[in-house]
């Protein structure tokens, strides 16, 4: 990949939420970034400012001499900015329809309309980041807890791309060697480069299983563990969705068949990010609304990484409890005899012992043991993982896919090497391997490819 700097149009774009808020901002970046801004602003001589200076003033229609807004315009220039070339950013007062004008200011005074993911792609395409890093930018942005920021800022700062490197690194100082050994006929060539090729493929394979294992968790970081609150009718699924929420989104009412629709939530429960759906009420039904709301439950069960099975504790088990507790046998569950505040019918104990899983007792109506069972999904949810402070982590499929092509190429070295495959033979995998994890941080990305993340993106980032 090309690290120089590469000449472009200048673009601009609204880099804040569209909507009322107390200021929005629009960005440039490019060479005539300043000139632009300095033609539609009234205030200091913006081409003369210091880099990384702001400054007060009015932009204007230069057409028709009227003033837009007050506004307070940041000054960057180049190379020590976010795309490494001239940036301006304007702070304006929020509202559609003002920063739209100063947008639209910028675009017919020399400015081009910037793709979404285009201020992080000219970061990358001129060096200022790598793939990792752009990623963690996009994870950023959409991050729903604070722990999935903090791995992104994480990465941002540079933890994967490191490690990344630092294996290319072992492999081509590898590479290295095997043009020394060759220098050195005097030796069997051949079968030290062999050996030495297998060592290092097998010490890059660990460290590329040590990130695997992260890629679970990672994922789950990013998109929540998917937690179905399911059971019968009017047990207080919905009640338990507005309590780990704080909110009252849910419906509740005291008639069994409330909720017909499933209804998705993001929280963090003590860290552990949900993506929390509450589903109907799961029963026979000839209800033709119901019915379609029961297959919904069905499939919410199904695609659930955690099940929160409730029952009512305060009545005899059901048939239909029964026929719950049985579906969800292989999947990670608690169960909870919710309404303890009517007494209890059905012992922790007995449950325990019946479904093999985690149980407790709880009334959501009078919050109790409310703050054991949040302890125990945080519980449930740290157990298998190994490293969990461990800041640098793969949080997405493509990431962890190059991984497990990477591990794959390294693996077919080893078995080369053991079957005496000649050398340049198994040299060939060992290449690939390297180019595979370069492709993880964008050193050896195919244009397609990085065209395609970048597509992704938000606009204005
Ligand atoms: N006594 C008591 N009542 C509760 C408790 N939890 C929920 N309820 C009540 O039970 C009723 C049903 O609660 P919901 O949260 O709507 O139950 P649901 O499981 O979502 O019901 P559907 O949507 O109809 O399937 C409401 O009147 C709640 O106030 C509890 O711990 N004790
Ligand atoms: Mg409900």
């Amino acid at each position: 990949m090309a690290q120089t700097l590469t000449e472009f149009d200048t673009i601009a774009a609204i880099s804040t939420p569209i909507g009322e808020g107390g200021i929005s901002i629009v960005r440039m970046s490019g060479e005539e970034a300043i000139k632009i801004a300095n033609h539609v602003f009234k205030g200091a001589d913006l081409t003369k400012v210091a880099t990384h200076t702001i400054h007060y003033g009015h932009i204007i229609d230069p057409e028709t001499d009227k003033t837009i807004d007050e506004v307070m315009v940041t000054v960057l220039r180049a190379p020590k900015t976010f795309t490494r070339e001239d940036m301006v950013e304007i702070n304006c007062h929020g509202g559609i329809v003002v920063t739209n004008h100063i947008l639209q200011l910028l675009l017919a005074n020399g400015a081009r309309m910037a793709d979404p993911g285009e201020f992080t792609k000219r970061a990358f395409v001129n060096g200022r980041i790598d793939l990792t890093q752009a990623e963690s930018v996009m994870d950023i942005v959409r991050a729903k807890t604070d722990k999935a920021r903090q791995v992104a800022v994480g990465q941002l700062a540079g933890g994967l791309l490191e490690k990344i490197r630092g294996m290319r690194k072992e492999i081509l100082d590898t590479l290295a060697n095997v043009e020394v050994n060759i220098d050195y006929p005097e030796y069997d060539a051949d079968q030290i480069t062999a050996k030495q090729m297998a060592d290092t493929s097998n010490d890059v394979i660990k460290k590329i299983d040590r990130l695997l294992k992260t890629a679970q968790e990672g994922t789950i970081l990013r998109n929540g563990l998917a937690t179905a609150i399911v059971g019968q009718p009017n047990v207080g699924k919905s009640s338990l969705l507005n309590y780990l929420t704080q909110s009252d989104k849910a419906i509740v009412t005291d008639v069994a068949g409330t909720t017909r629709d499933t209804l998705e939530e993001y929280v963090s429960v003590k860290g552990v990010p949900l993506k929390l759906i509450d589903t109907a009420g799961i029963h026979h039904t000839e209800d033709k609304v119901e019915k379609i709301g029961v297959e919904r439950s069905q499939k919410a069960l199904k695609q659930a990484d955690l099940v929160l099975l409730l029952i009512d504790g305060s009545q005899d088990l059901t048939q239909e409890d029964q026929a719950l507790i049985a579906e969800t046998k292989n999947k990670k569950r608690i169960i909870i005899l919710n309404k303890l505040d009517l007494g209890q019918k059905l012992t922790i104990e007995k449950m325990q012992q019946m479904t093999n899983s985690p149980v407790i007792s709880t009334s959501i109506l009078k919050e109790k043991n409310l703050d054991e069972l949040e302890d125990l999904i945080k519980k449930l949810f740290f157990s298998g993982i190994e490293n969990s402070n461990d800041q640098v982590m793969v949080t997405n499929q493509r990431q962890a896919g190059l991984l497990q092509k990477a591990k794959k190429q390294l693996q077919d070295v080893i078995k080369a090497v053991e079957n005496e495959i000649p050398v340049d033979i198994a040299q060939i995998d060992f290449n690939g391997a390297w180019d595979t994890l370069g492709e993880i941080t964008g050193d050896s990305a195919p244009d397609e490819l990085i065209n395609a993340l970048f597509s992704q993106f938000c606009l204005g980032k």
